[in-house]
C-alpha cells in the first residue's frame, strides 16, 4: 500500500481524500495556493507545500509545481480529485513518467475517453447504446454533411469532438441552417480546444441526465454501483443529484449496468468512472465518460455502503476489487444538494468571510465541507462550499430529511443558494421525480418573473 499520497486539489474534496488517507494509515501531502493557506485540509495534512499564486493556472493547474511537490515530499501517489488536472491525460502521463502512481485510469484511457468521438466509438463497439449521429467527426464536404444530418433526422445537435461541459453546441432544426452552425461550432471548438473537429447527433429535446457509476481493477474485474439522476442543473452546473434515479427499474439498471462493465473490461478501465447517459422515452443513450471521482459520489456511497475514495486508492495500488457484482446491494435513497457561495437567484458569486457556521445533523445526514466559522471563501475558485447529503429508506423520506437539514443549516457572512435548494425541495415536479435537464432553467424564469 502507498505510504504517502499527495492531494492535488482543494476544498471539500481535498478534505474528503485526506480523511480517507487517515483512515487507511497513509501519510498526506497538501498542495495549496497562496489564497488557500487557511484551508482545513492544509492544516490537517502531515505536510503542506505552497505551489503558487491564487490563479488556478499558476497553482492547481501547474503540473510542474505539483510534480515537484511530490518529488520533494517523496509521495508515492497523486490523487487529482475532480476538476483541475483530474482528466488531463498529459498530467496523468507526466505523473506516471515521473515514477508516481496517478490515482485514476491509465493516461491512454483518459485520452481515449476525453475525445467524445473516440469514446463514443468504443462504446458502440462494446454494444452500449449511443445517440444516433455521424460516424465520427464531420467531413469538410458540405453535401456529405447535409446527407448525414438528413439521415439522422432534424433536429440535430453539433458538438465539439474535443469538447466538454456543453461548450460550442448548436441545435440545428432545418437543413438551411446546418452549414452555418457547423461553421460556428468549428470556430468555437478551435478557439476553446485547439481542435475544430465537430460531430453531430440527433437532438433529444427534453431528456433526463442519468449516469452509471463503475469501478474496475487492473485484474479485469468491473462492477456497476447503480445510477444517479443529475437532471436538476442550470447552465451545465449540477445543483442537486440523487441515487437511485426515480422510475428506473431493476431490470433496466441491470441491463445498462452490465453493458457499462463490459465496456470497462474491453478498454481495460481502472478505477472509478462514470458513464453519462441521456434518458429519453424509456431509453438510455451514452454521451460521455468521466474518468475521475465526481462531486456527487456521496449519494452512491450512501446507497451502496462503499467508500469510493478508498476503492480508488486500493485499485490504484494494484489490489483486486473485494466486492463482486452479486454483493452490491442498493438500498434506500440519497439526495445531494450542492451549497454554493452565491446569490440564490442571480447566481452571482458571494465570496468572503464566513462569520457563523452551523451544520445540520440527525439520522441520514452527511455534510462534506471544508468550511468553518472564520474561514474566508476566496474569489478565485468554484463557489461550492458544502455538499449536504440526505438519506432515507425511500425517496420521500430522503426529501423530508433534506428539507429539515436545509432549514437547520446556517452560513453567516456570505450569501448561499440554500434558499434556492429549499424551493427545489418544495417543488411538486421535483417531488414527483418528473424533472428533466431543462426544468430548473424554465422554473427559474418563472420564479424570477414572480419577484
Ligand atoms: C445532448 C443533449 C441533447 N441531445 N446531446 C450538454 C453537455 C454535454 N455533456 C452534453 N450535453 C447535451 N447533449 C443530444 N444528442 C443535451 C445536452 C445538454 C445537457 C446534458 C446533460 C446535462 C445538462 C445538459 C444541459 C443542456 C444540454
Amino acid at each position: 500500500m502507498f505510504e504517502k499520497i499527495l492531494i492535488a486539489n482543494r476544498g471539500e474534496i481535498a478534505l474528503r481524500i485526506l480523511r480517507c488517507c487517515r483512515e487507511l494509515g497513509i501519510q498526506t501531502v497538501a498542495v495549496y495556493s497562496t489564497a488557500d493557506r487557511d484551508l482545513k485540509h492544509v492544516r490537517l495534512a502531515d505536510e503542506a507545500v505552497c505551489i503558487g499564486p491564487p490563479a488556478a493556472t499558476s497553482s492547481y493547474l501547474n503540473m510542474a509545481a505539483i510534480i515537484s511537490a511530490a518529488e520533494i515530499t517523496q509521495a508515492d501517489a497523486i490523487h487529482p480529485g475532480y476538476g483541475f488536472l483530474s482528466e488531463n491525460a498529459d498530467f496523468a502521463e507526466s505523473v506516471e513518467r515521473s515514477g508516481f502512481v496517478f490515482i485514476g485510469p491509465r493516461s491512454e484511457t483518459i485520452r481515449l475517453m476525453g475525445g467524445k468521438t473516440t469514446a463514443k466509438a468504443e462504446m458502440i463497439s462494446a454494444g452500449v447504446p449511443c445517440v444516433p449521429g455521424s460516424d465520427g467527426v464531420l467531413p469538410d464536404d458540405e453535401v456529405a454533411c447535409k446527407e448525414i444530418a438528413a439521415k439522422v433526422g432534424y433536429p440535430v445537435l453539433i458538438k465539439a469532438a474535443a469538447g466538454g461541459g456543453g461548450r460550442g453546441m448548436y441545435v440545428v432544426r432545418k437543413e438551411e441552417d446546418l452549414i452555418q452552425s457547423i461553421g460556428m461550432a468549428r470556430n468555437e471548438a478551435a478557439q476553446a480546444f485547439k481542435d475544430g473537429s465537430v460531430f453531430l447527433e440527433k437532438y433529444l429535446e427534453v431528456p433526463r441526465h442519468i449516469e452509471i457509476q463503475v469501478l474496475a481493477d487492473e485484474h479485469g474485474n468491473a462492477i456497476y454501483l447503480g445510477e444517479r439522476d443529475c437532471s436538476m442543473q442550470r447552465r451545465n452546473q449540477k445543483v442537486l443529484e440523487e441515487a437511485l434515479a426515480p422510475g428506473i427499474t431493476a431490470a433496466q439498471r441491470e441491463e445498462i449496468g452490465k453493458l457499462c462493465t463490459d465496456a470497462c473490461k474491453r478498454i481495460g478501465y481502472r478505477g472509478a468512472g462514470t458513464m453519462e447517459f441521456l434518458y429519453d422515452h424509456g431509453r438510455f443513450y451514452f454521451i460521455e465518460m468521466n474518468t475521475r471521482i465526481q462531486v456527487e459520489h456521496p449519494v452512491t456511497e450512501r446507497v451502496t455502503g462503499l467508500d469510493l475514495i478508498r476503492e480508488q486508492i486500493m485499485v490504484a495500488a494494484g489490489k483486486p476489487l473485494q466486492i463482486r457484482q452479486e454483493q452490491v446491494e442498493l438500498r434506500g435513497h440519497a439526495i445531494e444538494c450542492r451549497i454554493n457561495a452565491e446569490d440564490p437567484f442571480t447566481f452571482i458569486p458571494s465570496p468572503g468571510l464566513v462569520t457563523g457556521y452551523h451544520t445540520p445533523g440527525g439520522p441520514g445526514i452527511r455534510v462534506d465541507s471544508h468550511l468553518y466559522a472564520g474561514y474566508r471563501v476566496p474569489s478565485n475558485y468554484d463557489s461550492m462550499i458544502a455538499k449536504l447529503i440526505a438519506y432515507g429508506p425511500t425517496r420521500e423520506s430522503a426529501i423530508a430529511r433534506m428539507r429539515t437539514a436545509l432549514a437547520e443549516m446556517i452560513v453567516e457572512g456570505i450569501k448561499t443558494n440554500i434558499p434556492l435548494q429549499r424551493r427545489i425541495l418544495e417543488d411538486e415536479v421535483f417531488c414527483a421525480g418528473e424533472h428533466h435537464i431543462h426544468y430548473l432553467g424554465e422554473r427559474l424564469e418563472q420564479w424570477t418573473a414572480q419577484r
